[in-house]
């Protein structure tokens, strides 16, 4: 690669090849993009997010939007949708007025692969590995991993989350005990100053949901959180045709505790949605192997749901 406009959004790519994308756009592009350093993995990779912010700069205080992908290693299209998205942005600001209103309206933090050992992992031994790549060292050393999503603190080991290192739902040791988690947490916690939106992109089955995950409680601002959803299913059927339902964590899948969706509501952040990208879970669909023509639609359509939350919660 010469240039970050030659980065082939529309394939799946090594975790090195999303790393060089987002090294030439902040060198390139360093109006408008930062690469920051988040964590540091098991296997020792530099995990790396991307501030994105109008070429002029941002007042302080100006509220931002956060969405983080790969969290879990074989949901491939979550890290192809958070790539799409960073370039999209940068490449339209100043031409396509959607883009363009909503990075003058928020600054954007774009983390698109947060779990790169679970992903290479995938990519070369495992296509179905879900989990970090940590040593567990107490008891069943033969497992390897935890998963990412239920290693958060609040509310860590309650439903719908394991305690057997085996298992694919595995919580870890102890809260942030995957050096990913610690990292992400720590840079949402003292980095982000006014954080309004937070998606995490997870595949799939095509659902906006919202907290809670540890309890099937509704949160005390579970009516706005559906009403921003509902506008954003809208917005997808609008963009794509397609369909997305929405609900709770708890209500559309299974309890699970630990998420960084309930760290995020605990935290005050007032739009969170972890969302199941394409495909349905219709039995003959693709599952985790969406094929990359898919990828362009699916990034689209998110898009389409960040612009409808972030014009809803900035309405509110
Ligand atoms: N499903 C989720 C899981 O972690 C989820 C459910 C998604 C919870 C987003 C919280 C946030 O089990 C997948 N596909 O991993
Ligand atoms: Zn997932």
């Amino acid at each position: 690669l010469s240039s970050w406009k030659d980065f082939d959004v529309n394939s799946y790519h090594s975790y090195e090849e999303m790393v060089e994308f987002m090294r030439l756009l902040s060198e390139q592009r360093a109006d408008m993009v930062e690469m920051v350093k988040v964590a540091t993995s098991s296997e020792g990779r530099s995990i790396y997010g991307v501030k994105i912010h109008p070429p002029g700069g941002s007042p302080p205080e100006k509220p931002s939007i956060i969405v983080d992908a790969g969290v879990h290693a074989r949901e491939w299209i979550a890290p192809a949708v958070g790539l799409f998205m960073i370039k999209k942005i940068v490449a339209e600001y100043g031409r396509n007025p959607q883009v363009t209103a909503n990075l003058e309206k928020f600054d954007w933090y774009i983390m698109p692969q947060v779990n790169p050992d679970g992903y290479e992992y995938s990519r070369t031994s495992d296509r179905l590995w879900r989990k970090t790549r940590s040593k567990n060292t107490t008891v069943n050393r033969w497992c390897v991993g935890a998963d990412a999503n239920r290693n958060w603190g609040y509310r860590w080991g309650e439903a719908g989350a394991n305690r057997t290192p085996c298992s694919n739902i595995y919580m870890g040791s102890h809260p942030y005990s995957e050096p990913e988690i610690k990292g992400l947490k720590e840079y949402f916690t003292w980095q982000i100053t006014n954080p309004m939106v937070y998606i995490s992109l997870h595949s799939y089955g095509q659902l906006l949901l919202s907290p809670w995950g540890y309890t099937n409680e509704r949160t005390e601002n579970y009516q706005d959180q559906q009403n921003a959803a509902k506008e954003a299913a809208m917005a997808i059927k609008n963009t794509t045709g397609v369909s997305y339902s929405y609900g709770t964590i708890s209500e559309m899948m299974y309890p699970a505790s630990g998420t960084s969706i309930d760290f995020m509501q605990h935290r005050g952040v007032p739009y969170i949605y972890g969302v199941e990208l394409r495909p349905t879970d219709n039995p003959n669909s693709f599952a985790f192997n969406l094929p990359p023509s898919f990828i362009r639609a699916t990034g689209d359509e998110m898009m389409a749901a960040l612009n409808a939350i972030g014009t809803h919660a900035v309405k509110v």
